[in-house]
């Protein structure tokens, strides 16, 4: 057990943490990244399961901050595997050599702010405690597996396997009767791999997702050259564009066009195989309901070809919801596997899942023998991993107990452009909620992030703040811009982990920001041009604002913003 004194403490080593480590360094600071896993790469590092595989081209999917990184890395496939993705995120770390700032397998678990001391401890699982004044969680969207409560399940003899938790040896499927247990984007692309080997499998569907064939393929000399060339154009256009990849401009009503022009236009797209240009072909998919149904009409019919018999067809074709406000997936093969003899849909909702057994999976219709069961679902995601800290900021009235991020959260999960958040000083959250993170090529998300972070922090460095804090109102009115514009779009209504519907008691939020990351790049930047009018300041030598001192949220801006001009 020991105390540790850093300038910056970052938790999680995987993209957002190695950026932010990255440009720590170039500021000078004295910065440490805590990581639980026993290596680097984050997402990357855990989904190691057979399939895994990014839906971000890798082209786009990767670091824009280095021209001589991004000219000397090649990517080999046009969708990079797991694999290559984490070599990639190896490379980042050689390169700029940014393993002696790691520490591996240090869990953190709790991290309480000191409005006296004006800085933060962080606690870990082994009892050591780390203490910087600026605390940033790069702890990702998409890290806390949603474990169901399913009964039964710890009773099972057979092979368990979590796909967020992939054993780093491998499975081996062959000759076994394996079950997968969802078919989000993870069992869709577990599926087809086990069923290469595997005795049988049965894919145990609860909803079917929408699905593109992702058209892999090798990336060759004339990919590279066409890329390489005009990098720099690429990632400024990306970083205006609203997915953060670079897409074409469709400003085109899918209702102000012919049917066949219609046609001609996703057929275009879902041949070259990309979800978010698929998503982008018309200006309305996301608005309008009339609209999406052209784009679901396409897919349904390319579904239901590809999986050849009508039955089976009948089960996996989505309905009751909007394309893409779920994850709009992309596969290799996974419909055409329907088609093999040794797989098995297994439709929940005509058979509900009611128990696993110790030789099994019984549904409401059959008791199924196994010999592996693997969980393909879903996260507790976006707010989840955080929530599960123990984090303390400020306390809310004299001798009270720090403001708990997860009670916060537990009602709503406001924060201030999805990376400060109100009673939380100098702490900071790459791609958190109210971002656009999973809505975007998140490579770009967390490089906008971590930039303005730094940015930040280099700003409050120079003008000696010892405190920065969203208001209250500035944290209010984003949340409220967040809220208007996914009020006018069709994820409003998606239950699925987009909006914290698939777990139990959390709040029903869209989790992302739907007005795009180009104007959400301008809105940062306003920030910051604006000398950051949302954040209250409070510099060093002056008192920090203890809790006695906390009046009413008016008094407390209005002491705040003085403070701040004087400094
Ligand atoms: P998802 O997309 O949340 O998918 C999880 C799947 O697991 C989904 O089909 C769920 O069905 C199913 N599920 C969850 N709990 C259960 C229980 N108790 N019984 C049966 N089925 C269940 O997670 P993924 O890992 O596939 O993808 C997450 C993201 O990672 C993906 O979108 C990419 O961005 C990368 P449900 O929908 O709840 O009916």
């Amino acid at each position: 057990m020991g105390i540790f004194r850093h300038e910056l403490v970052i938790v999680g080593a995987g993209v957002g943490g190695l950026y932010a480590l990255i440009r720590a360094r170039r500021q000078g600071l004295d910065a440490v990244v805590l990581e639980r896993g026993s290596d680097i790469g984050g997402t990357w590092y855990w989904n190691r399961y057979p399939g895994a595989r990014c839906d971000v081209e890798s082209f786009d999917y990767s670091f824009s901050f280095d021209e001589e990184l991004q000219q000397e890395w090649v990517w080999t496939e046009k969708y990079a595997g797991q694999p290559e993705i984490l070599a990639y995120l190896h490379h980042v770390a050689e390169r700029y050599g940014l393993r002696d700032g790691v520490r591996l397998q240090t869990n953190v678990q709790s991290a309480r702010w000191d409005e006296d001391a004006l800085e933060w401890t962080v606690g870990t699982e082994d009892g050591d405690e780390y203490v910087a004044p600026m605390l940033i969680m790069a702890t990702g969207v998409l890290s806390t597996p949603k474990i169901p409560d399913i009964p039964g399940i710890d009773d099972f003899r057979g092979e368990l396997y979590n796909s967020a938790n992939w054993p780093a040896e491998g499975v081996d499927f062959a000759g076994k009767r394996v079950a997968v247990i969802g078919t989000g984007s993870t069992g869709i692309q577990i599926i087809p791999e086990a069923a290469k080997t595997a005795g049988r499998v049965y894919a145990m569907q609860r909803t079917p997702s929408y699905s593109l064939p992702a058209h892999n393929r090798p990336l060759t000399e004339a990919d590279q050259q066409r890329v390489k060339g005009a990098y720099p154009d690429i990632r400024k256009r990306a970083r205006a564009s609203m997915l953060g990849a670079f897409t074409d401009t469709f400003d085109r009503s899918a209702l102000e066009v012919t049917a066949e022009e219609r046609e001609a236009e996703y057929r275009r797209i879902y041949d070259y195989g990309s979800p978010m240009r698929f998503a982008s072909a018309f200006n309305d998919l996301i608005t309008d309901d009339e609209a999406n149904r052209t784009a679901r009409d396409f897919v349904d019919a390319r579904i239901a070809e590809r999986v050849g018999d009508p039955e089976i067809a009948a089960r996996v074709v989505p309905n009751g919801y909007a394309l893409a406000t779920r994850r709009l997936c992309i596969d290799t093969g996974y419909y055409e596997t329907y088609r093999r003899e040794n797989v098995t849909l297994v439709d929940l909702r005509e058979e509900p899942l009611e128990a696993i057994t110790e030789t099994g999976i019984r549904t409401a219709k059959r008791e199924i023998e196994l010999d592996m069961i693997v969980l393909a679902t879903g996260f507790d995601a976006v707010t989840g991993t955080l929530r599960r800290l123990d984090i303390r900021g400020a306390a809310p009235s004299p001798g009270e107990e720090g403001l708990s991020l997860r009670e916060k959260w537990d009602l709503s999960p406001d924060s201030w452009l999805g990376i400060m958040v109100h009673g939380f000083p100098n702490l900071f959250v790459v791609t958190g909620p109210g971002s656009p993170s999973v809505s975007a090529n998140m490579f770009l998300a967390i490089e906008q992030h971590v930039e303005f972070i730094s940015d930040l922090i280099e700003d409050s460095r120079r003008r000696g703040d010892a405190r920065i804090e969203p208001s209250a109102e500035a944290e209010a009115a984003w949340v409220a811009h967040v809220r208007e514009v996914s009020d006018g779009t069709l994820f409003k209504d998606a239950t699925s982990w987009y909006t914290g519907a698939n777990v139990a008691g959390k709040p029903r939020a869209v989790l992302q920001y739907l007005g795009g990351v180009g104007p959400y790049d301008d809105r940062l930047r306003e920030e910051e041009r604006a000398g950051y009018p949302g954040l209250e300041r409070t510099p060093w030598g002056s008192r920090g604002p203890r809790a006695e001192d906390r009046g009413s949220e008016d008094h407390r801006n209005d002491k705040h913003r003085n403070e701040g001009v004087h400094a």
